[in-house]
């Protein structure tokens, strides 16, 4: 159990909020100077070929398992006590880098959810998603669309681009989020969101991480066909699942895959979602609906917060007292 000051519960009930109500949130400040050094080294040290010869790659996708492990075990001691102390007793999930190569107008990313990775009825999963340079337009930061978690979920399994009917209208939605090294954006799974190409001189690198509620557990949703599943089989997997595998194609065909600790519990259809033009808008517009909604758990938050202000005042008038007390006492 992590002790919790006073202080630091009010910060973690407003990053709630913000994440609540726009599905994203910006820390300062949250690695080192030495420790953005530190994981640059770890990318380049042993880098293997399957992914430097991409212009954007991310590391997970790549078949040396003990380089994604390396990787994983760095990201998560690196961003550990940030997290235990935005987001107590959250679970440290899969750790990696996501680098797009100078000059390269291919390595612009499409508007996109993240894969689906726990009972979203239940739980939460959000990236922290860390540049180790400075990001702006010219050199690949992220864009995304504030409140789009709301929307119902396009994707399972994730990194595919959402149906070519919604990006036009999306993309009026889309802000772009700026950064410096060593802050971190922090996002809900499901918030849409996409990315500008690496046009600069030098390497865009960004460290991330996956973090999941408490006592969650993590789902991998393997599709039928790669490229375009009807359906996913639904399995429950240990945390790190995507550091432990070979290949993705080869090794979750085979046994490997269906060991004992990864337990199919059902399949799910690759719905093709039908979004009205009306159902965004409302959405992304805050529509009076989903605005009495917001409302009453904004209340019940800021009320939380309230509480703890007058609670910690309580706390100090009554060290003043006591002090008081003592000195008439004397
Ligand atoms: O690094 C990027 O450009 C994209 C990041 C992204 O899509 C993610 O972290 O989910």
């Amino acid at each position: 159990m992590i002790s919790i000051n006073k202080t630091q519960q009010i910060k973690i009930k407003e990053l709630e909020q913000k994440l609540e109500v726009d599905g994203y949130a910006i820390i300062d400040n949250f690695l080192t100077q030495q420790q953005i050094e530190h994981l640059t080294e770890v990318y380049y040290n042993g880098l293997p070929e399957d992914l430097s010869q991409k212009s954007w790659m991310y590391s997970t996708g790549s078949s040396d398992v003990p380089y994604k492990r390396k990787v994983g075990f760095a990201i998560r001691e690196n961003f550990r006590n940030q997290i235990n102390s935005l987001f107590p007793e959250y679970k440290l999930n899969y750790g990696f880098f996501l680098n797009k190569k100078p000059q390269k107008k291919d390595t612009e990313l499409g508007i996109h959810q993240d894969a689906f990775i726990v009972d979203e009825k239940q739980f939460k999963a959000y990236h922290v998603w860390c540049p180790l340079i400075n990001v702006d337009e010219n050199n690949g930061c992220l864009k995304l669309i504030p409140k789009s978690h709301h929307l119902r979920r396009f994707l399972k399994s994730g990194n595919t681009s959402i149906d070519d009917r919604y990006v036009k209208i999306m993309r009026n939605y889309l802000i772009s989020v700026p950064m410096n090294a060593g802050q971190a954006l922090i996002f809900n799974q499901r918030l849409l969101h996409a990315s500008f190409p690496n046009m600069s001189k030098i390497e865009r690198i960004a460290a991330v991480l996956a973090i999941t509620s408490p006592k969650s557990t993590f789902l991998y949703h393997h599709p039928d066909d790669p490229v375009s599943p009807t359906e996913f089989e639904v399995f429950e997997v240990e945390d790190h699942f995507f550091e432990n595998f070979v290949s993705m194609g080869k090794d979750l065909d085979n046994q490997f895959f269906k060991s004992a600790k990864r337990k199919s519990i059902g399949t799910t259809k690759n719905e093709c979602i039908s979004f009205t033009k009306r159902e965004i808008l409302e959405t992304l517009n805050d529509d009076p609906e989903n605005k009495d909604l917001l409302f009453l758990k904004n209340i019940k938050i800021t009320f939380k917060i309230v509480v703890l202000n007058i609670e910690e005042q309580l706390f100090d008038l009554k060290g003043m007292i006591k002090k008081l007390l003592k000195g008439i006492i004397k």
